[in-house]
């Protein structure tokens, strides 16, 4: 497949409310998203960098500036490029996974609809749609927090996560617990907000029958995470640290995690996730699938992964309006905590024309 030309669009969505973390609190959502044009159809990507390095090294404008500087003019010299060769032709250029990803998942965008098949029927889905839970931001009080996470389970979402930082842990799950009862989900995420010598508080979360707790320590502290699991009965998910198949090898056979949070982003794309996903479930190790707050381009892509068997645990893939009031594509909606996998060929979904021409900020067209 030839690449006729690339088009870098950058777009700014405000948020339905702050979402705050362990590591800040987003208003808007700064999107790149990549669109690829063959002679035989157009492709479509989102990158999962924000806008500051914070969730990890990557950000946008560096997203940017390395997929125009450093793996476009690659891709180009090849002169011809499918979504399976992308990443060899990609691999002398260190890390910039999230640049890398978008770049790939356009064009596989692009190869898979001149083909006409859905993206999860490529990757092997075996579902047709995703159990959906939502990912609660860091509030100002517990009964705001509570006011949130019984709006939530009234719109039907099968599990709850709650975001974590230390002075914001067990005082919040507790609430949780005993408002809503011991039959919700519920789980965990810290964002690397701790460090090794908290075990001992972080084992109170304990009593509390979380599903997993995700990413306690820092990236690159895999090893702290066994040592934490030998203190700490809740499942360790690791979401950060897991940025190849080979980290979720090392991770899995030292016995840092016991559950993988899946994000393509994160890892380079969706032939590196599906390689995740099979070194997973080869070990036994469950995964489900992360989210970035996507717009509909990332999201329809992500529920086609999150279709294959090991996505065994509730998916962070939450409908549109969790996030936006206009989406950039029709709205993905959820129900009864359940979300359909698109159907059409490629990610399944298109940018809405006029809802990109009043929000998009920048556009660039690169040629070979
Ligand atoms: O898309 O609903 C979503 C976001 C889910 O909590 C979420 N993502 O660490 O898992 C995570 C975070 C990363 C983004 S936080 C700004
Ligand atoms: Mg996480």
């Amino acid at each position: 497949m030839k690449i006729d030309a690339v088009e870098l669009i950058r777009v700014t969505m405000p948020l339905v409310a702050p979402f705050r973390t362990s590591f800040a609190t987003e208003t808007e959502r700064d999107v790149l998203l990549v669109r690829v044009e063959t002679a035989d159809a157009t492709g479509w990507a989102e990158c999962v960098a924000m806008d500051g390095p914070l969730y990890s090294a990557e950000y946008l404008d560096g997203a940017q500036q390395v997929i125009e500087d450093h793996l476009l003019p690659r891709l180009f010299a090849a002169g011809s490029v499918t979504g399976a060769t992308v990443g060899p032709l990609l691999d002398p250029v260190r890390g910039h996974r999230m640049a890398k990803a978008a770049v790939e998942t356009a064009i596989l965008d692009a190869e898979l609809r001149a083909a006409g098949m859905p993206l999860s029927q490529y990757l092997g889905a075996t579902a047709a749609d995703v159990v959906s839970g939502v990912s609660v931001g860091i509030q100002d009080s517990i009964p705001e927090l509570l006011d949130a996470v019984a709006g939530y389970l009234d719109e039907g979402y099968a599990r709850i996560k709650l975001k974590i930082e230390p002075g914001w842990d067990v005082a919040p799950v507790a609430a949780v617990r005993e408002r809503f009862g011991d039959d919700i989900l519920l789980q965990v995420d810290a964002n690397s907000a701790y460090h090794r010598a908290d075990a001992r508080h972080l084992a109170r979360l304990d009593a509390f029958d979380l599903l997993l707790l995700e990413q306690p320590l820092p990236e690159e502290d895999v090893a702290g995470h066994a040592v934490l699991a030998q203190v700490v009965r809740t499942p360790i998910c690791l979401d950060e640290s897991i940025v190849s198949a080979q980290a979720a090898y090392e991770a899995i056979r030292t016995g840092a995690c016991s559950i993988v949070n899946i994000k393509p982003g994160r890892v380079g794309g969706y032939l590196e996730a599906r390689r995740i996903h099979d070194v997973c479930t080869a070990a036994g190790i469950p995964v489900w699938a992360g989210g970035m707050l996507e717009t509909g381009i990332g999201r329809a892509a992500n529920l086609a992964l999150a279709g294959l068997p090991g996505f065994t645990l509730p998916s962070d893939i939450s409908a549109s309006s969790r996030y936006y009031h206009q989406d950039l594509t029709e709205p993905i909606t959820t129900a009864a905590g359940r979300t359909t996998i698109p159907v059409g060929p490629g990610i399944g979904i298109d940018p809405l024309p006029e809802v990109l021409a009043e929000l998009a900020t920048s556009r660039r067209v690169i040629r070979p």
